[in-house]
Protein backbone atom coordinates (compact mmCIF):
# COMPACT_ATOMS: atom_id res chain seq x y z
CA UNK A 1 0.00 0.00 0.00
CA UNK A 2 1.24 3.21 -1.30
CA UNK A 3 1.22 6.47 1.09
CA UNK A 4 -1.19 7.79 -1.29
CA UNK A 5 -3.57 4.81 -0.74
CA UNK A 6 -2.75 5.32 3.15
CA UNK A 7 -3.93 8.86 2.68
CA UNK A 8 -7.27 8.32 0.62
CA UNK A 9 -8.21 5.46 2.70
CA UNK A 10 -8.20 7.96 5.80
CA UNK A 11 -10.16 10.45 3.92
CA UNK A 12 -12.63 8.06 3.12
CA UNK A 13 -13.20 6.69 6.50
CA UNK A 14 -13.16 10.27 8.09
CA UNK A 15 -15.74 11.63 5.27
CA UNK A 16 -17.66 8.61 6.09
CA UNK A 17 -17.70 9.42 9.94
CA UNK A 18 -18.22 13.29 8.82
CA UNK A 19 -21.60 11.96 7.15
CA UNK A 20 -22.75 10.07 9.83
CA UNK A 21 -22.47 12.72 11.89
CA UNK A 22 -24.37 14.72 9.58
CA UNK A 23 -27.00 12.39 9.81
CA UNK A 24 -27.62 11.36 13.25
CA UNK A 25 -27.92 15.34 13.69
CA UNK A 26 -30.31 15.41 10.81
CA UNK A 27 -32.12 12.41 12.32
CA UNK A 28 -32.09 14.27 15.80
CA UNK A 29 -33.81 17.27 14.89
CA UNK A 30 -36.43 15.15 13.00
CA UNK A 31 -37.56 13.68 16.34
CA UNK A 32 -40.58 15.13 18.60
CA UNK A 33 -39.89 16.70 21.34
CA UNK A 34 -41.75 14.24 23.82
CA UNK A 35 -39.21 13.07 26.36
CA UNK A 36 -37.18 16.16 25.69
CA UNK A 37 -35.07 16.23 28.72
CA UNK A 38 -34.53 11.87 28.99
CA UNK A 39 -33.56 12.53 24.98
CA UNK A 40 -31.58 15.21 25.32
CA UNK A 41 -29.65 13.10 28.43
CA UNK A 42 -28.87 10.18 25.85
CA UNK A 43 -28.00 12.17 22.75
CA UNK A 44 -25.53 14.31 25.44
CA UNK A 45 -23.98 11.14 26.50
CA UNK A 46 -23.77 9.98 23.04
CA UNK A 47 -22.24 12.75 21.74
CA UNK A 48 -19.66 13.00 23.97
CA UNK A 49 -18.84 9.41 23.45
CA UNK A 50 -18.92 9.76 19.73
CA UNK A 51 -16.15 12.80 20.22
CA UNK A 52 -14.29 10.99 22.20
CA UNK A 53 -14.10 8.07 20.02
CA UNK A 54 -13.47 10.13 17.21
CA UNK A 55 -10.69 11.85 19.11
CA UNK A 56 -8.81 8.52 19.84
CA UNK A 57 -9.24 7.33 16.18
CA UNK A 58 -7.92 10.81 14.81
CA UNK A 59 -5.26 10.20 17.82
CA UNK A 60 -3.93 6.55 16.89
CA UNK A 61 -4.96 6.97 13.25
CA UNK A 62 -2.09 9.43 12.96
CA UNK A 63 0.46 7.96 15.38
CA UNK A 64 0.18 4.87 13.28
CA UNK A 65 0.55 6.41 9.93
CA UNK A 66 3.04 9.20 10.78
CA UNK A 67 5.59 7.36 13.06
CA UNK A 68 6.85 4.86 10.79
CA UNK A 69 7.71 7.75 7.96
CA UNK A 70 10.95 7.65 6.95
CA UNK A 71 12.05 11.07 8.40
CA UNK A 72 15.24 11.16 9.65
CA UNK A 73 16.83 13.54 12.11
CA UNK A 74 17.85 17.47 10.72
CA UNK A 75 20.77 17.37 12.98
CA UNK A 76 23.54 14.53 13.10
CA UNK A 77 24.70 11.71 11.33
CA UNK A 78 21.98 9.11 9.42
CA UNK A 79 24.65 6.76 8.81
CA UNK A 80 23.84 6.21 4.98
CA UNK A 81 26.37 4.82 2.69
CA UNK A 82 25.53 7.66 0.07
CA UNK A 83 25.11 10.82 -0.07
CA UNK A 84 23.60 13.29 -2.70
CA UNK A 85 23.71 17.20 -2.50
CA UNK A 86 20.53 18.44 -4.08
CA UNK A 87 20.53 22.15 -5.10
CA UNK A 88 17.53 23.89 -7.03
CA UNK A 89 18.02 27.25 -8.47
CA UNK A 90 15.50 29.14 -11.25
CA UNK A 91 15.39 27.21 -13.29
CA UNK A 92 17.31 23.78 -12.38
CA UNK A 93 18.58 21.10 -10.52
CA UNK A 94 22.26 20.06 -9.41
CA UNK A 95 22.80 16.84 -8.16
CA UNK A 96 26.38 16.17 -6.76
CA UNK A 97 26.78 12.82 -7.22
CA UNK A 98 23.92 12.14 -10.13
CA UNK A 99 24.76 8.15 -9.62
CA UNK A 100 23.34 6.18 -6.60
CA UNK A 101 23.51 2.58 -5.82
CA UNK A 102 19.98 0.55 -5.52
CA UNK A 103 19.51 -1.77 -2.13
CA UNK A 104 21.46 0.67 -0.19
CA UNK A 105 20.46 3.87 1.96
CA UNK A 106 21.07 7.36 0.09
CA UNK A 107 20.87 10.74 2.00
CA UNK A 108 19.32 13.23 0.38
CA UNK A 109 20.37 16.97 1.37
CA UNK A 110 18.45 19.41 -0.78
CA UNK A 111 18.48 23.48 -0.44
CA UNK A 112 18.11 26.15 -2.83
CA UNK A 113 19.65 29.06 -3.66
CA UNK A 114 17.24 31.35 -4.62
CA UNK A 115 13.32 30.79 -4.12
CA UNK A 116 11.49 27.65 -2.54
CA UNK A 117 11.24 24.37 -5.22
CA UNK A 118 9.59 21.81 -4.41
CA UNK A 119 12.41 18.35 -4.77
CA UNK A 120 10.35 15.40 -6.26
CA UNK A 121 11.77 11.55 -7.47
CA UNK A 122 10.04 10.31 -9.51
CA UNK A 123 10.48 6.65 -11.00
CA UNK A 124 11.22 5.30 -14.47
CA UNK A 125 7.68 4.23 -14.71
CA UNK A 126 6.46 7.86 -13.98
CA UNK A 127 5.68 6.94 -10.28
CA UNK A 128 6.42 9.52 -7.50
CA UNK A 129 8.75 7.88 -5.24
CA UNK A 130 9.68 10.42 -2.59
CA UNK A 131 9.70 14.70 -2.33
CA UNK A 132 10.59 17.20 0.01
CA UNK A 133 11.20 21.17 -0.10
CA UNK A 134 14.49 22.88 -1.94
CA UNK A 135 14.45 26.08 0.83
CA UNK A 136 17.52 28.73 0.63
CA UNK A 137 19.60 28.98 3.65
CA UNK A 138 18.11 25.42 5.04
CA UNK A 139 19.11 22.10 4.05
CA UNK A 140 16.30 19.16 4.25
CA UNK A 141 17.48 16.03 4.53
CA UNK A 142 15.63 12.73 3.76
CA UNK A 143 16.92 8.56 3.41
CA UNK A 144 16.01 6.74 1.05
CA UNK A 145 16.53 3.31 -0.35
CA UNK A 146 16.02 2.68 -4.36
CA UNK A 147 15.32 -0.89 -4.85
CA UNK A 148 14.82 -1.03 -8.76
CA UNK A 149 17.97 0.26 -10.53
CA UNK A 150 17.01 3.03 -13.73
CA UNK A 151 16.69 6.76 -14.74
CA UNK A 152 15.27 8.56 -12.34
CA UNK A 153 13.48 12.01 -12.93
CA UNK A 154 13.55 14.91 -10.56
CA UNK A 155 10.73 17.47 -10.81
CA UNK A 156 10.34 20.90 -9.24
CA UNK A 157 6.48 20.90 -7.14
CA UNK A 158 6.70 24.49 -6.29
CA UNK A 159 5.81 26.86 -8.64
CA UNK A 160 8.99 29.36 -9.18
CA UNK A 161 8.54 30.74 -12.33
CA UNK A 162 8.16 30.79 -15.86
CA UNK A 163 10.66 27.78 -16.08
CA UNK A 164 9.03 26.07 -13.25
CA UNK A 165 7.24 23.46 -15.66
CA UNK A 166 10.59 22.16 -17.41
CA UNK A 167 12.57 22.25 -14.04
CA UNK A 168 13.70 18.58 -14.25
CA UNK A 169 16.86 16.38 -14.70
CA UNK A 170 17.38 12.86 -14.22
CA UNK A 171 19.74 10.88 -12.53
CA UNK A 172 21.26 7.03 -12.19
CA UNK A 173 20.15 4.21 -9.96
CA UNK A 174 22.66 1.41 -10.82
CA UNK A 175 22.39 -2.12 -10.03
CA UNK A 176 24.68 -3.55 -6.51
CA UNK A 177 27.90 -5.20 -7.34
CA UNK A 178 26.50 -8.95 -7.21
CA UNK A 179 22.98 -8.24 -8.22
CU1 LIG B 1 9.33 25.24 -9.62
Amino acid sequence: MTNQDVVLTIWLVGAALIALGFLFVVVQARRPAANAAAQNHVSHVLRKWVFFALLAGFAIGSWATLHQFPIPSQHGPSGAPQTVEAVGRMWSWQLTPDKVTAAREVEFRVSSDDVNHGFAIYAPNGRIVTQTQAMPGYTNRFVHTFDEPGTYTVQCLEYCGVGHAPMTTTFEVVAARGQ
